[in-house]
């Protein structure tokens, strides 16, 4: 296996993809999806462009559909609702396909698109991540933060050093990891020094002091779960998982 981190999609290579790429956005949209897919939500679509997002999701029966809309961390106007994993209950989206448009977390899927396998990956859906990569033992996988307009962020190193120290603990019995760069090294670093404190380190964060200042605590509070909920998201086309 060779394991590689990347903390934004801009810092990717550009002339191969992985076997299998794992797009992670903490603050909150790929927090977002496993708890709306979780709960039922018949597939979430994602979109660079608003515009777009509204066009296609016009053609879609609009009882069977929602748009989800963020910029800047607040709800874009036009869309039912904006991108907390909070209003993803089943009541909500049971049986809806989800229209998905925010800052920096659909880019970094866009990035990886065209991967054999492409999985979205948060701290809350963090093991069922691992459990599908020692299963099906990918010769590469890289694990993308979305970060924040290009810059680092905290949140997604932490989320790549959960799965990577669960891969490189459950993975190396069976298949030794042959390559892994030193932002894998390093997340696992920053991983296991703050696993006991995930909410402080997300509040810590610049996206989680943004998201504080919107009303956001009970959001951090819930992106910060390891594992709490068993939901693998996995593209079925391009765009769609
Ligand atoms: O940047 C993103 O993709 C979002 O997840 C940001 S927010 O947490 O919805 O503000």
């Amino acid at each position: 296996m060779k394991l590689f981190v990347y903390h934004t999609p801009e810092l990717t290579p550009t002339d191969h993809l992985p076997e299998c790429a794992i797009a992670v956005d903490v603050l909150r949209a790929t927090t977002t999806i496993a708890t709306a897919l979780h709960a039922g939500a018949e597939a979430v679509q994602v979109f660079s462009d608003i515009q777009k997002l509204m066009d296609v999701s016009a053609q879609w029966p609009q009882d069977k559909r929602l748009r989800f809309g963020e910029r800047g961390g607040a709800k874009v106007e036009g869309c039912d609702l904006g991108n907390s994993p909070l209003s993803c209950t089943p009541e909500v989206v049971k049986g809806k396909r989800i229209f998905m448009s925010t800052t920096n977390g659909t880019r970094a899927l866009q990035r990886v698109e065209a991967a054999k396998t492409v999985l979205t990956g948060a701290l809350i859906n963090r093991q069922s991540v691992v459990n599908y990569i020692t299963s099906h033992q990918p010769e590469s996988i890289w694990i993308v933060g979305s970060g924040w307009e290009g810059k680092f962020s905290l949140e997604d190193t932490v989320c790549a050093g959960a799965i990577a120290h669960s891969l490189l603990t459950e993975f190396t019995l069976s298949s030794p990891v042959s390559e892994i760069n030193d932002e894998a090294i390093a997340a696992v670093a920053l991983y296991r020094q703050w696993q006991e404190q995930l909410v402080d380190l997300l509040q810590q964060a610049s996206h989680g002091k943004r998201l504080l200042g919107l009303n956001g605590m009970e959001d951090i509070e819930y992106c910060a779960q390891l594992d709490s909920v068993y939901v693998l998201p996995i593209q079925k086309e391009p765009g769609v998982l």
